[in-house]
């Protein structure tokens, strides 16, 4: 009989970031049947998940059930850790012998109260998976060695815990087998959208960032693994998008340009899809970029403030960050190319005119503008600084800043205003769209400090107080995998009908000069001049 292990993903998949045909599960098979000694006697199984409600937990369990494991893998993100223990818990209650083993960033960091919290898991992998799973599975397999000499393990002591010191990362990543290039992905299982990695970690530091997953320094895939699994995706009749999961693509323009002019090379004309920073952008990358069909560019702008910029180390320069922006829009504008511009609210020393200011910069530069709140990642750098800069961010994943010292909770309230309104501006109802730039304008006549940023807001708060709110919150249910566009848009054109003044409570027109007075003085404490947030910095 063999050992049957279930790698359990989880992906509640709404909205426009789809299924990703490839993930650590998938990879921690594949390093596991290429270097177990016990390789032949294990039979390992892949459930890929994607419930979005809670009462699906029961159904889920008894479906990695009926694969009667032995052991069940548990791959832990802040977006699935809530039903991840779910099924740990149903699991033990319907077989109290499996082994269950927890590993991702979302357990990495914390792992004793974890565990503490969760006495159905009996492992934690910390941080990069591959080797530790591998000794684990061995150790379970053949009953031979001690768990207290895995390395990066915690573990269960009879009724104590026990965390085991950390091991150090993989020096050669090519030592991880690509199952892709394995043929132990069914890519045609998948939506063909596929991400790859060919590094791992970032050079920057960013302190808010979990890219680098606690440890410092990249690494990187040789050319010859990387030019097989490209060339093989590049081929593959089901994949239409290759994601890079790298989180600087451009950091090293000789190695970006080849990977670049290999998929020219190699595409039939599949979709490609980057994270980049714009400082490192050189002509030479945005010329071979606007060869191909790029459908998706993340580029991180952060905020424009530079207290919290530096309160995060984050080095940046506003100027390039303008023009490289502006030519690879220009560049990639008959190609149809989606440029999201990353954009954080709630970094430490940040203020709301600040984040209002960081918008209107971005939307100057004509990009789409993909905001989040400040998530206090566990194992980052910031979440140990959190009290240094009175960080207070919700205790449940993924952990959004709820307050801080700059950034108060009613101004929070305003940002979720704002989001709103640009959620509007920036659906595809070009109805919705012209509204409220005439809004901007004719609050810009009642008032010369009346930016886009400040329109988004009044839209926003009205949509709040209005019947929209519910409607809108379902609309908007998932921040992260929003804006679900086309919801959006019906929703904005069913509410206005083209004419804002369904939404907001603002009256008739010929006062809407006096309202906005109203509410901008209502920001004058934090105003958006060019100096205003330097005072709310630390
Ligand atoms: C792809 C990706 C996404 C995709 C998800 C695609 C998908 N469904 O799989 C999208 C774009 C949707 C996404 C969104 C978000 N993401 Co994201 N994302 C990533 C990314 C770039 C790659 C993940 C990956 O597959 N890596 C490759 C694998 C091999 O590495 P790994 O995941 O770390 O797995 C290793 C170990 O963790 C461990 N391991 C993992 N699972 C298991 C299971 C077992 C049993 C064991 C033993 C070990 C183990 O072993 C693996 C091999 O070494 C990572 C960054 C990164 N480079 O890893 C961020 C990352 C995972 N995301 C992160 C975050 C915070 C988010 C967002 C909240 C947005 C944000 N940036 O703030 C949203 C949340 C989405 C939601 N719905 O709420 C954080 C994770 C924080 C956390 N604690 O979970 C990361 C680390 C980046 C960051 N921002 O710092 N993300
Ligand atoms: C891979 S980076 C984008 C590209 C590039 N590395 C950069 O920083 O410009 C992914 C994005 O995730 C977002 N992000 C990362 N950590 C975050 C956190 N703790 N809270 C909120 N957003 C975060 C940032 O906006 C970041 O731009
Ligand atoms: S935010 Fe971007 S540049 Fe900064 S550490 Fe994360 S991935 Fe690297």
């Amino acid at each position: 009989m063999p050992y049957k292990i279930v790698m359990v993903r989880n992906d509640p998949n709404y909205g426009k970031r789809r299924h990703k045909g490839l993930a650590a599960v998938h990879v921690l098979r594949s390093y596991l049947e290429r270097h177990s000694a016990l390789a032949s006697e294990l039979q390992v199984e892949i459930v890929e998940l994607n419930s979005c409600w809670p009462q699906a937990t029961e159904l889920d369990t008894r479906w990695i059930l009926s694969f009667e494991p032995d052991a069940v893998g548990l791959s832990c993100y802040c977006w699935n850790i809530g039903m991840q223990a779910g099924i740990a818990s149903m699991l033990r209650r319907a077989r109290p012998g499996i082994a269950i083993i927890a590993g991702g960033p979302e357990v990495s960091f914390d792992a004793e109260a974890f565990m503490a919290a969760n006495p159905a898991v009996d492992y934690v992998v910390r941080g990069e998976g591959e080797v530790t799973f591998t000794e684990l599975v061995d150790h379970l397999v053949s009953g031979k060695g001690r768990p207290a000499a895995i390395r990066s393990l915690n573990w269960r002591n009879g009724g104590t815990t026990c965390a085991n010191p950390d091991r150090p990362l993989i020096e050669d990543l090519d030592t991880i087998p690509s199952p892709i290039l394995d043929q132990r992905v069914d890519l045609f299982a998948t939506d063909g959208e596929v991400m790859i990695e060919t590094v791992r970690g970032c050079v920057y530091h960013c302190s808010f960032c979990l890219h680098n997953k606690g440890q410092t320094g990249m690494r990187v895939f040789s050319w010859p693994r990387v030019e097989a699994e490209v060339r093989a995706l590049c081929e593959h009749p089901a994949v239409n998008v290759i994601w890079f999961a790298d989180p600087t693509f451009d950091y090293d323009e000789a190695r970006a340009l080849r990977i670049l002019r290999l998929i020219e090379e190699a595409n039939a004309g599949q979709g490609v899809a980057f994270e980049l920073r714009a400082e490192m952008l050189t002509p030479a990358l945005i010329a071979q970029l606007a060869r191909l069909n790029v459908v998706d560019v993340g580029i991180g702008l952060q905020s424009i403030n530079p207290i919290a910029l530096s309160n995060v180390r984050r080095a940046s320069n506003l100027e390039s960050f303008r023009r490289n922006v502006s030519m690879l829009a220009e560049a990639l504008k008959d190609v149809g190319t989606r440029i999201d511009l990353d954009v954080i609210y709630g970094l430490p020393g940040d203020c709301y005119a600040g984040y209002m200011d960081t918008i209107d910069f971005a939307l100057d530069l004509g990009g789409h503008v993909y905001y989040q709140p400040l998530r206090l990642l566990k194992g980052t750098n910031l979440a140990q600084r959190a009290e240094t800069f009175g960080l207070e961010a919700a205790p449940s994943p993924p952990h959004n800043l709820e307050r801080s010292l700059t950034f108060p909770h009613e101004d929070m309230i305003r940002a979720h205003h704002l989001n709103a309104g640009l959620d509007f501006l920036q659906c595809e109802s070009m109805v919705v769209q012209e509204a409220i730039r005439e809004l901007r304008d004719m609050a810009r006549q009642a008032s010369q400090k009346c930016s886009m940023a400040t329109a988004c807001e009044i839209v926003g708060r009205g949509l709040w107080a209005s019947e929209a709110r519910n409607l809108f919150r379902v609309a908007n249910a998932s921040p992260d995998d929003i804006p679900v566009h086309w919801r959006i848009s019906e929703l904005a054109t069913l509410l206005t009908g083209g004419r804002l003044d369904n939404i907001l409570p603002i009256g008739p027109r010929h006062d809407l000069a006096t309202r906005l007075r109203a509410s901008m003085s209502l920001s004058d404490g934090c105003a958006p001049s060019s100096s205003g947030y330097f005072h709310a910095a630390l």
